[in-house]
């Protein structure tokens, strides 16, 4: 009897602390156009926390990659080698996650758990064909994280 006389108040209470983090928790859904040449979410800022980049490829033509970056570096002053591809392994910079390879019309989903700061979301796809490091036509924006 006594058991059962302790378990209501237990289990509203694990109700209430589920409901409080809950309406804590930051983070949210960014859906991403990329394309010849940019990056285009659709907000530039979120809360910390559970985040979801929803992108798709919008082309017209060519293959891109999403690449989440940790930086306090601006979008455009990140280490690069000698082809002006990103060095994700470069200095003052952090590759937090990615979406490899997405075809022209194709999506992809990635959820990150992201802490505030600075960030840099872009495309470091080399053409060799086209001798042209996607990142140094202009597809990379600055994000931020509250
Ligand atoms: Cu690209």
């Amino acid at each position: 009897m006594r058991g059962a006389r302790l378990a209501r108040p237990v289990i509203l209470s694990i109700i209430g602390l589920i409901f409080v983090a809950g309406c804590a928790a930051g983070g949210g859904t960014v859906k991403v156009a990329l394309q010849e040449w940019s990056v285009v979410p659709d907000k530039s800022e979120v809360t910390a926390g559970s985040v979801v980049f929803e992108v798709t490829n919008d082309g017209p033509n060519d293959v891109h990659e999403f690449v989440v970056v940790k930086t306090d570096l601006a979008a455009g002053a990140l280490p690069v080698d000698a082809n002006g591809v990103v060095d994700e392994a470069g200095g003052g910079m952090e590759v937090i996650g990615e979406i490899e390879d997405v075809e022209v019309g194709a999506s992809g989903t990635v959820t990150l758990d992201l802490a505030a700061g600075s960030y840099v979301l872009l495309c470091n796809i080399w053409s060799d064909d086209e001798q042209e490091a996607h990142y140094q036509e202009g597809m990379r924006i600055a994000f931020t994280v509250k």
